[in-house]
């Protein structure tokens, strides 16, 4: 082998409630913002499907999971739908959810598959969302409270457990550019959001750490897009710089480092964006960093200076200090129109391990989307080398990472099977498996089979 992995690299998949469950108004659950947002305007998602039509994991865990061992899976990221184990958001358990999630758990575990559980996956429950949403205080306590329920009912066999996934996007969805629920465009709205999930995030990491889960670890699921500049002029870099802060940094630093970055206070401050806080906030977020880092990446980020000033009327907004910069042969994910730039991983983990004292990690997330997948199809088998290609090469610049002193622990694909994607729905295809959305079959692309090697070889 020439690429060897470190013994007992967690090789797996990542998946979320919504995109995944069905059963969207079955046994109890309640709604959430995606069901909501569906019923009142279809149109916005991709050939007007919602997500109540998916593969129906629900139904169908069972089979699934024989599917995830059969290809080597060690380890599975799931999320945990809030309105479904609590449908108001706060107060009574749905006991049907408890035993879905019980069961789904422990059919995993009897596989030799660790369950890896985030919290929340983009699924605000509309009750909640009709409050207030992440925009007050109140909903961080009625999280805090969801956590410490999912703690104490799987908390003896869930040993990884994830507080947010990728939260800065709630916040540019939903409060800046338009692709998710509430769909406003406010700054400062936006920058309260960001804040209470941090706060969020740290209490749920408290409330872990003082319940009885034995050896378990929190942390958190960021997607991290490296900033690269357009060149080496002050301007560019600078540009460069405030991206990062705005799209990484705002995160990546009170999860790990347990504080803010000063500049982006700063700029915050000049615009008259600061959140509001309370007291003892500051000391709550020192405390309580991640144990453990998931890192979705997809693809970089390349800027350069702004090339116009931004009118100061317009509404506040990131970009009002950068332009982005397309790179001349840079390499495209067409169907998605994202950039693939395999070493981005690399220079992710690099400075993890530089600035971020080394935090234990894992690749969350990575994936290729492609539409209409069925034209590689040569006897009866998609013939997905461009996905196998793309893996690849991102697990070579993962080892090389490693080997230069990296914590990185594993590599999960997004995703196990074709999902549903908010908005998207079924346009881009991610999975090792593809789904008939009719009969719900699923059957393997060639790609299974591939990462079936790769993980029992622990190594290509
Ligand atoms: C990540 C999300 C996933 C997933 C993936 C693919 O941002 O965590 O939920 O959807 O991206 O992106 P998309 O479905 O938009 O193509």
């Amino acid at each position: 082998l020439q690429y060897k992995f470190p013994e007992n690299f967690w090789w797996g998949s990542a998946t979320s409630a919504t995109q995944i469950e069905g059963a969207a108004n079955e046994d109890g659950k309640g709604k959430n913002i995606w069901d909501h947002w569906y019923e009142t305007e279809p149109n916005r998602f991709y050939e007007n499907i919602g997500p109540e039509t998916t593969s129906d994991f629900y139904h169908r865990y069972k089979e699934d999971i024989q599917l995830m061992k059969d290809i080597g899976h060690n380890t599975f990221r799931m999320s945990i739908s809030w309105a479904r184990l609590i449908p108001d958001g706060r107060g009574e358990l749905n006991p049907a959810a408890v035993s879905f999630y019980n069961n789904v758990i422990d059919e995993l575990i009897t596989n030799d598959i660790e369950p890896f559980v985030t919290l929340f996956h983009f699924d605000m429950p509309l009750e909640l969302q009709n409050q207030g949403g992440w925009e007050i205080r109140a909903v961080v306590d009625a999280y805090t409270e969801y956590a410490r329920e999912a703690f104490r009912l799987f908390g003896d066999r869930v040993k990884k457990w994830f507080t947010f996934n990728e939260p800065i996007v709630p916040v540019e969805g939903g409060y800046l550019y338009d692709f998710h629920y509430p769909n406003v465009v406010d700054a400062r709205r936006a920058a309260q959001v960001a804040y209470h999930t941090m706060i969020a995030h740290a209490k749920a990491v408290r409330a872990f750490h003082e319940s009885n889960v034995a050896d378990g670890k929190i942390g958190i699921i960021l997607n991290l897009t490296p900033s690269y500049p357009r060149s080496q002029n002050p301007a560019d870099l600078r540009a460069s710089r405030i991206a990062d802060l705005f799209f990484n940094r705002s995160f990546l630093d009170p999860a790990v480092l347990g504080e803010y970055p000063q500049e982006l206070i700063d700029i915050l401050n000049e615009h008259g964006l600061l959140p509001v806080t309370e007291r003892g906030d500051r000391e709550l977020l020192k405390a309580n960093t991640a144990d453990i880092l998931g890192v979705n990446y997809y693809q970089p980020r390349r800027v350069k200076a702004k090339e116009y000033l931004p009118n100061p009327y317009s509404p506040f907004m990131p970009d009002w200090f950068f332009d982005n910069y397309e790179m001349p042969g840079r390499k495209m994910n067409k169907y998605r129109g994202w950039e693939i730039y395999e070493k981005g991983i690399y220079d992710i983990m690099q400075n993890l391990k530089e600035n971020y004292g080394n935090i234990e990690s894992f690749v969350s997330e990575n994936g290729m989307g492609v539409q209409d997948e069925e034209r590689f199809v040569v006897d009866k088998e998609i013939q997905d080398d461009y996905r196998i290609d793309f893996i690849r090469e991102h697990l070579k610049w993962l080892h090389k990472a490693i080997e230069e002193g990296c914590n990185v622990k594993g590599y999960h694909l997004w995703s196990f099977m074709d999902n549903w994607s908010w908005m998207n729905a079924y346009k881009n295809r991610y999975g090792f498996f593809s789904v008939d959305l009719r009969t719900k079959q699923r059957t393997p692309k060639k790609s299974a089979h591939w990462i079936k090697e790769v993980s029992q070889n622990n190594g290509f």
